[in-house]
């Protein structure tokens, strides 16, 4: 090192500390910044922020995914992209501080790791390109170092524009200098994330289910009717019968997405089958379609959780599917596998014991909608979702109970996942304020494949009171229940529970969701006045 270098750095070194934290912030915001830039102008580079997000979900263990990923479904994932964010940046202003006191190898050792990291999870994606992703990580890196370099020079030199007359290291010129060009870097990054934002345009996925018209199901699905004894006013806010796409429940584990165009799409059969084979988005469009209402829930659904919806699905029977691959003998299990790699698996019994399990490629009368797994997926009439509905299927594969377990089962869930027999009062509300004199109790029970025969209310734990049930044409399907209670002052407590179609009455409990669905009798408190 030559002694003007070491002069630099002791000039820089004595800057305060905050001036080498937000040069570092300032670089690594632009690195990211850049990421989302390249992802937004490609179809199969993920951010690297997103990549991030995506290697955790994977390596968090069952417990933790249980409190985030699984049941808080959306709301926690934006959570976990703006805290992968915002470390990202204060890792970036440690590397900053480090570079100011030290020189230039923390800015190259520091933003190096960041972009092999940021490749490693970027390229471990199921539906990226590898080698692309791996590039443009550590092309983002680099700008991210060289950023930094160039921001911390600023300290070093006053700026191009100086004059003889300046004193060259005036404090007060490199600082503006220092400002001005971090004002920049900022700006530049903002700009970048929002140009990254602007150019992602519709995908090829929406375009093809924008444009796509299912085929008429023919016989045509006949809607049960379900219209409640009760005005409609006073039920105001029972569930439907059949739950809107738009505010049908999500849950999955994809921090993005999954967007699959279906001119590039197959889905294979594999495994022990006699004659494994592919199938077309078209193909399937050309069998015969069925429609079956078939209500879905998920295992993280808390007693009296809104994690359960019921739709009309149009699609093929698995068992048509599954003959023409000619299943082997041995084979006890069926797996799905989604374009991003998440798996279910569910026991070949349940394929032809009276139950609808489709290849679903309609909802509710129109394509599945992205989030719920365009451009197709399974239901299995009976089964939480996540040992069964897997969308954005893309393989189904034959194989033996033992020999696999699906993505939840590793983390803390059952293998097997029958639905329990569930009711719940949607009015009143819990915590209501209700309204003294006759008042309608009223809400959904189901337990597929099984059905509801009996529904019953108890007011503050006195008898038993045997509710009306809507007509249902399935088992399959949860039943809209209500009741009339004449409300007298004070606070009350209202519980339901209901019996299967066999009789059976839904367990007491109280468990919890994990590990094979939650057991209770809904339970809420009003006030009367
Ligand atoms: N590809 C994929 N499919 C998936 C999941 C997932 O994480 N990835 N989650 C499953 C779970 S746990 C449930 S409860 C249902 C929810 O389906 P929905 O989002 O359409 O309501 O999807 C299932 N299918
Ligand atoms: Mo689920």
């Amino acid at each position: 090192m030559t002694s003007s270098e070491t002069e630099r750095e002791t000039e820089t070194e004595h800057r305060p500390r905050y001036y080498g934290l937000a040069a570092g912030a300032l670089a690594a915001s632009m690195s990211l910044a850049f990421g989302e830039l390249v992802s937004g102008l490609s179809d199969n580079i993920p951010g690297l922020v997103l990549g991030v997000g995506e290697w955790i979900v994977d390596i968090t263990p069952g417990w933790l995914a249980a409190l985030g990923i699984e049941t808080a479904g959306t709301a926690d994932k934006p959570i976990l992209l703006w805290g992968i964010s915002i470390i990202s940046i204060a890792i970036g202003a440690i590397i900053g501080d480090l570079s100011r006191r030290y020189g230039h190898w923390p800015a190259v050792v520091g933003f190096g790791l960041f972009g092999l990291f940021g490749g490693f999870t970027t390229a471990r994606n199921p539906m990226s390109s590898a080698g692309a992703s791996w590039f443009w990580s550590l092309v983002a890196a680099a700008i991210g170092a060289s950023a930094l370099v160039f921001l911390l020079e600023r300290l070093r030199r006053p700026t191009r524009l100086r004059t003889a007359l300046e004193d060259p290291v005036d404090p007060r010129a490199t600082r503006r200098a220092f400002l001005i060009w971090s004002a920049g870097a900022g700006a530049t990054a903002l700009a970048t994330l929002g140009l990254g934002r602007g150019v992602r345009g519709t995908s090829a996925a929406e375009t093809a289910r924008d444009s796509l018209a299912l085929p008429t199901v023919n016989p045509p699905s006949t809607a049960p009717s379900t219209a409640p004894a009760v005005s409609e006013d006073a039920l105001n806010g029972l569930s439907s019968y059949i739950t809107p796409n738009d505010s049908f429940y999500r849950i999955d584990t994809a921090l993005s997405i999954p967007q699959v165009d279906p001119a590039d799409w197959k889905l294979s059969f594999t495994g022990m089958v006699d004659n494994p084979f592919e199938i077309t988005f078209d193909e399937i469009l050309a069998m015969d379609l069925e429609d079956h209402t078939i209500t879905l829930s998920c295992v993280s659904n808390e007693i009296g959780g809104n994690l359960v919806g019921n739709a009309t699905w149009t699609g093929v029977p698995l068992e048509t599917l599954l003959d023409r691959a000619g299943v082997q003998a041995g084979a006890t299990q069926i797996v799905g596998r989604s374009v991003d790699d998440w798996t279910a698996g569910f026991p070949t019994e349940v394929i032809g014991d009276g139950r609808n399990a489709l290849l679903a490629v309609g909802m509710n009368g129109e394509p599945l909608p992205i989030l719920h797994g365009f451009p197709a997926r399974l239901v299995v009439a009976g089964l939480y979702g996540y040992v069964s509905a897997v969308k954005w299927i893309e393989e189904i594969r034959l194989t033996t109970w033992d020999d696999f377990d699906g993505f939840w089962i590793p983390r803390g869930w059952s293998k097997e996942g029958p639905m329990k027999t569930t009711s719940r009062i949607d009015v009143p509300r819990r915590n209501a304020d209700v309204v003294a004199g006759a008042t309608p109790i009223a809400g959904v029970a189901w337990a597929p494949t099984r059905g509801i025969s009996r529904v019953e209310v108890s007011v503050d734990q006195g008898p038993w009171i045997e509710c009306e049930l809507s007509e249902v044409t399935t088992d399959e399907t949860w039943v809209l229940w209500n009741t009339r209670w004449e409300a007298p002052a004070g606070d009350h407590i209202i519980t339901v529970r209901a019996y299967d179609g066999s009789g059976e009455l839904q367990p007491l409990g109280p468990a919890d969701p994990r590990p094979d669905g939650a057991e209770g009798w809904h339970t809420i408190r009003v006030e009367v006045s």
